[in-house]
């Protein structure tokens, strides 16, 4: 069976953590699992008219666009509280069905360490490698730090997450996410997201017996349930 903790990792949003009990991890096979759309930061949300994910049967969040307009955009953010020096590399495993830009990964960055957000580093290795750039909407203090200053990347303001980490050595990462557009006609899964040393799946977690019951049981999918005396059960051995 399956143990289960939940990891209060903010205010807004937790992350359920689904683990076999028994048997070595695989290495690259999902250890936890994003919970949709409860674990996405709502006041981060930048899911916008024309943009649009839902979850697929495997695991995997499938995003898309529907043109090219400023409403062309589905962006989402999972709180955490994880210093940017563990944060390793993170990455999307994205297969798209159409459209050539990939969503790049984003993440929401304190750098000063005081607990407010300063600013988001956008990796897009399909177009930059390992270079992370900087949103124009970041601290001054930020963009005056920024390992390097001019062309070559998404922003004036960029370098490899090593090079950010020795600028900003108190900098924390307060969320992590990704986003297609504006402006991008995409479509494609997300089939996991691999933050400090973590790959996460997506998908419906119930995350108390009494969420089993009305019906709960049967929306869950990381793991499913044959009925709701077995939902309620899995919570009742897990205690
Ligand atoms: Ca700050």
């Amino acid at each position: 069976m399956l143990n289960r903790a939940r990891a209060c990792l903010g205010a807004a949003a937790a992350v359920v953590l689904t683990a076999a009990a028994s048997g070595a991890a695989v290495a690259d096979a999902p250890t936890a699992t994003i919970d949709v759309p409860d674990d996405f930061v709502a006041a981060l949300s930048d899911t916008r008219a024309t943009g649009h994910y839902e979850l697929t049967e495997d695991g995997g969040l499938r995003v898309w666009t529907e043109g090219t307009t400023s409403t062309d955009k589905v962006a989402e953010y999972v709180a955490t509280q994880t210093p940017l020096s563990a944060a390793g590399e993170p990455a999307l495993d994205y297969a798209p069905t159409s459209g050539s830009t990939p969503p790049g990964f984003q993440l929401v960055v304190d750098f000063d360490g005081d607990g407010s957000p300063d600013g988001i580093l956008v990796g897009e290795p399909t177009f930059y490698g390992s270079d992370w750039w900087l949103g124009n909407a970041a601290a001054a203090f930020v963009k005056s730090g920024a390992p390097v200053t001019g062309g070559g990347s998404g922003s004036t303001w960029h370098g490899t997450l090593d090079q950010w980490r020795a600028a900003f050595p108190d900098a924390d990462v307060l969320a992590f996410g990704f986003s297609l557009g504006s402006g991008v006609k995409g479509d494609g899964v997300i089939q996991s997201i691999t933050f400090a040393g973590t790959t996460y799946a997506f998908g419906v977690v119930v995350g108390s017996a009494a969420e089993c019951k009305g019906g709960g049981w049967a929306t869950s999918t990381a793991p499913t349930f044959r009925n709701q005396g077995d939902c309620v059960s899995a919570f009742a051995r897990s205690r």
